[in-house]
């Protein structure tokens, strides 16, 4: 199996809306094979952990909230350059500023509630990636 992996997740939103079945079959389409999947609740603590990075921003709380707001789908994918040509697929943050035919442009409701998170380099696809995966390491 060739390529490197990165991690996304099917937020809340996209979830709940039923929609993780049709992003999937996007990402495939875009020659990401799936490697593994989980469904789970986050905790609390577990939604601080993951966005840790942002526990400053004025939107740390509303986005923990959201992230807690229901079950999340993350998964490890795989394809050449997986973390920039994913980044390139989800699009950009904010719905109304992601290319048209992009994920977040498709499915996405707001900036905050937004379908869909991916790794954005190489090293936070191995932190992200262990975060919900034990074996990770082991590809
Ligand atoms: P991205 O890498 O595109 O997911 O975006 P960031 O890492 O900048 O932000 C992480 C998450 O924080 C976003 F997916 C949504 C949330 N966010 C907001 O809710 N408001 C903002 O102004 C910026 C980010």
């Amino acid at each position: 199996m060739a390529g490197r992996l990165t991690l996304a997740i099917i937020k809340p939103d996209a979830f709940a809306a039923g929609l993780a079945g049709q992003i999937l079959a996007h990402l495939q389409a875009q020659d990401f094979e799936l490697v593994t999947a989980r469904v789970l609740w986050l905790s609390r603590s577990q939604a601080e952990a993951f966005y840790a990075v942002h526990e400053d921003r004025p939107f740390f709380a509303s986005l923990v909230e959201f992230m807690t707001s229901g079950p999340c789908m993350p998964m490890l994918l795989r394809r050449d350059d997986a973390v920039a040509h994913l980044r390139g697929t989800i699009g950009a943050t904010d719905p109304a500023e992601a290319a048209e035919g992009t994920v977040r442009a498709l499915y996405a409701e707001s900036k905050e509630r937004n379908a869909i998170h991916a790794s954005d380099s190489d090293e936070n696809a191995r932190i992200e990636g262990s975060f919900f995966f034990a074996g990770c390491d082991r590809t």
